[in-house]
């Protein structure tokens, strides 16, 4: 089904389905039913620019998972499918969800499915990961994602011009030794699993950037995905004009220089640039900034437009 013909279903009082997003923001007028389902696939992904590629775990074959959006008192009916051909039991925690760990959040085994419902309580930028057995391997594997739970006041928030969501994660050598991981001896830190992705200035074969013109209102949505590493996210050469924590358009700081994402957490930060350049995004924490956690944002008045909109919210 197509965006708009999701909006249309949702306003004229019918049930949105299938509504796994990389992107599209859906205003619905009412509370609506979002069917959400991801399946546990055991896959190689790409870990660098280069095309190199590493035995992961995904949700939906790609590291990050599937952006996942709702509105403020919609019901999320979600459903988790382990593939038949896996060897691992999988699971979901989602952080976005008031649940029963031991059943909703608990492990299947290759071939089977579960279901759950919730409604979000709260608006804001969730994590959701797999809480399978060791979890620091199936979160380092890839088992990593977003919700966005848009409030439901379309006016609570200044609005966005473009959106951007980047998971950071790290990336240890061996994806078999919990040991290492353990350890925390990881070898690359990323914003949405390849290092330098959106950074040609470290790495010549990165092939985009985040894009936006000066004077756009940029809204990242951040999630700190771990698995062990704290993150100050700064935007070099620039400075965060508004920071919600959990992305909850309550907790609002201004003009803000550095925020410091715990393993595990999440927020929304807006960025204004007066004038056409470059900022780098980044962990100001140096190993992992060096390691591959650098973003950069090249404002022009010549900016892609399809950038920070559609399935260029979460950037592939
Ligand atoms: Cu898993």
């Amino acid at each position: 089904m197509t965006t708009a013909g999701l909006r249309k279903s949702a306003i004229t009082g019918g049930i949105a389905t299938a509504l796994i997003l990389a992107g599209a923001a859906i205003t619905a007028a009412q509370a609506k039913t979002v069917k959400v389902e991801l399946t546990a696939k055991e896959v190689t992904v790409p870990v660098d620019n280069e095309g190199h590629t590493m035995a992961a775990w995904t949700y939906n074959g790609h590291v990050p998972g599937p952006l996942i959006r709702a509105t403020e008192g919609d019901t999320i009916e979600f459903t988790l499918k382990n593939d038949a051909a896996n060897k691992k039991s999988h699971s979901i925690d989602m952080h976005s969800a008031s649940a029963d760990v031991l059943t909703e959040f608990a492990s299947i085994k290759p071939g089977e499915t579960k279901t759950f419902s919730y409604v979000p309580e709260h608006a804001g930028v969730f994590f959701y990961h797999c809480g399978s057995d060791p979890m620091i391997q199936h979160i380092a594997r890839g088992m990593i994602g977003a919700v966005i739970i848009d409030p439901k006041d379309p006016n609570a928030m200044p609005k966005a011009d473009r959106e951007y969501v980047l998971i950071e994660h790290q990336i240890f050598e061996n994806p078999e030794d919990v040991d290492s991981m353990m350890a925390n001896k990881w070898k690359r830190d990323a914003f949405n699993a390849v290092p330098f992705q959106y950074d040609p200035v470290h790495d010549e074969h990165a092939t985009q950037t985040l894009e936006a013109k000066p004077g756009e209102r940029v809204r990242i949505y951040m999630v700190n995905a771990g698995p062990n590493e704290f993150s100050g996210f700064h935007p070099i050469a620039g400075i965060w004009d508004r920071i919600y924590p959990s992305g909850n358009p309550k907790n609002v700081m201004v003009g803000m220089q550095n925020y410091t994402l715990a393993p595990g957490d999440a927020a929304t930060f807006d960025l204004i640039s007066p004038k056409e350049g470059a900022y780098a995004l980044v962990n100001h924490s140096m190993r992992a900034a060096l390691s591959g956690a650098i973003a950069i944002i090249m404002f022009s008045e010549k900016a892609d437009p399809t950038m920070g909109h559609g399935d260029k919210i979460l950037v592939r």
